[in-house]
């Protein structure tokens, strides 16, 4: 046997080299281009809330065309149950317990609670490398529009967190209510409710930089309480509601939903106009489940905004609507028009998933939790291969602190609240979370406990502590973090649930 030289060797792999220069010479280089990738954040929207996911009051075509053309999602998560932690997970790609964002910003205080609940985190940390960070480092312009909730000083904000653009806007959404900060170069136009002028930020976004390639975040404060909409559409579902004696959705919330649905109206005909459509990935979803009871004391305490019916619970909850929401993908050309995929996914898989159609890479020192979605944009009946997801979320708020895991079709909540109280579901064939299995499979529920257990260890999860204090008597009382005094009754947010939970 004759055994090529190291001078052979070396001699085979420079005619390679000659020969692939000299191929490139010849043939015309053929780039996979990089798409551009618009993701539409929703604020509370929940999965029952628009047409495509079974809502037959509100109207919502231009979403439901999305659907129509792209890939829906029945089995998307929101990392969290509230704003901050979620909005923490898809700028990080990892599960928000990590750093310790397990709050909205800046959260709640019950001091004679059965149990301590841990401090969150007040900001996304500096040296987090953000979703945008990644982006820009393959050649994306950046851009980000709505609100952040992510941190409140000027040094935390998206412009110092890899959005090269950055217009930041709070306050609620009828005209001459919410302001502007950072680099709009327009202000609201008289009488102008507040997605219409997210949307024109966003088309102002979309033409400066429609020749290179883009990522542009769009983040509502729609469909967030105060429930606050234009008045010609409230009248429509005011009368609607009269004309199908239909009591839920809230026509105010109703109507917010059409603004947004709106919007992305907007923004796809931005999209077809400049003939981008088949270069950009449309991400549309939601931060967390819908509210099922307006705690925002401006009307009637008992105005019900919306229902996640069939599913148990609603924002704030680790049930399943307060974190299973609506995802759709939409790509001519790269996804399959009308396809649906039932896999277990949630908001950090963005992170990788944006990175590898990027062709970029992913940070080095910084843990990814989430997993790419990209073979299911190829072929939407795959499967991933992840083993489970996770929740942590240990406050109170609409629920008892709790976290949850979801292993293929079963899915277990523990209590955090010192009651040792567990939770065990089949979803498949329990999608209310009606039928508690815990003491029924015994063996299941110990594993899936462990491994929850063993999970909260390995992300360094912040837990409650048994409270000396408690006070059971007291124990409604809630506590404002910002000024460290007990909230009003008459203006403290709802609590203890009532039995229409
Ligand atoms: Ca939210």
């Amino acid at each position: 046997m004759i055994r090529p030289t190291s001078i052979t060797a070396h001699r085979f792999a420079f005619s390679i080299t000659i020969a692939c220069t000299l191929a490139a010479l010849v043939q015309p280089r053929v780039e996979a281009k990089q798409p551009n990738i618009l993701l539409i954040f929703v604020d509370d929207l929940g999965w029952r809330d628009i047409g495509c996911y079974g809502n037959d009051f509100v109207e919502t075509p231009h979403i439901d065309q999305l659907a129509a053309e792209g890939l829906r999602f029945t089995n998307f998560y929101a990392s969290g149950a509230v704003c901050s932690p979620t909005r923490c997970a898809l700028q990080s790609g990892q599960n928000q317990a990590r750093i310790g964002i397990t709050a909205h910003i800046p959260g709640h205080w019950r001091p004679f609670e059965r149990v301590i609940t841990p401090q969150t985190t007040m900001a996304l940390p500096l040296d987090t490398v953000t979703i945008a960070e990644s982006l820009k480092a393959s050649g994306y312009a950046t851009g980000y529009v709505g609100k952040w909730h992510l941190g409140n000083g000027p040094e935390f904000q998206p412009d110092r967190q890899g959005y090269d653009f950055s217009a930041v806007i709070s306050g609620p959404h009828l005209p001459g209510r919410y302001r502007v900060q950072g680099q709009a170069a327009r202000q609201p136009k008289p009488g102008q409710y507040r997605t219409d002028f997210e949307a024109d930020l966003c088309v102002d976004f979309i033409r400066d930089h429609q020749d290179e390639p883009f990522f542009l975040m769009l983040s509502p404060f729609a469909v967030h309480i105060p429930l606050g909409a234009m008045h010609e559409k409230v009248e429509k579902y005011r009368d609607k509601a009269k004309a199908t004696g239909k009591d839920l959705p809230h026509p105010v919330y109703a109507a917010m939903i059409e603004h947004t649905d709106d919007m992305v109206g907007r923004l796809m005909e931005t999209l077809d106009e400049l003939k981008l459509a088949e270069d950009t990935l449309v991400v549309f979803t939601s931060d967390n489940g819908g509210l099922y009871k307006r705690y925002d004391y401006r009307e009637s305490a008992d105005d019900l905004v919306s229902s996640q019916a069939p599913l148990r619970g609603e924002k704030g909850s680790l049930h399943e609507g307060g974190i299973r929401v609506p995802l759709i993908l939409r790509h001519p050309g790269k996804i399959n028009a009308g396809t649906v995929s039932k896999e277990p996914t949630i908001t950090h898989d963005f992170y990788p998933t944006f990175v590898e159609l990027a062709e970029g890479e992913l940070p080095r020192n910084q843990t990814i939790d989430g997993v790419s979605l990209v073979p299911l944009i190829a072929n939407s009946s795959s499967k991933l291969t992840r083993e489970a997801l996770h929740w942590h979320y240990p406050h109170y708020h609409h629920d008892r602190p709790a976290s949850a895991i979801r292993e293929r079709e079963w899915k277990l909540i523990e209590y955090l609240d010192g009651t040792g109280d567990v939770e065990l579901y089949h979803l498949p064939s329990d999608i209310s979370e009606s039928e508690n299995l815990a003491d029924e499979k015994k063996g299941r529920t110990a594993d899936l406990k462990r491994k929850l257990n063993n999970w909260r260890q390995t992300v360094s999860a912040r837990m409650p502590i048994a409270n000396p204090s408690y006070d059971a008597d007291r124990a409604p009382e809630w506590w404002s973090m910002k000024t460290g005094n007990p909230i009003p009754s008459d203006q403290r947010k709802r609590f203890p649930p009532t039995e229409k939970d």
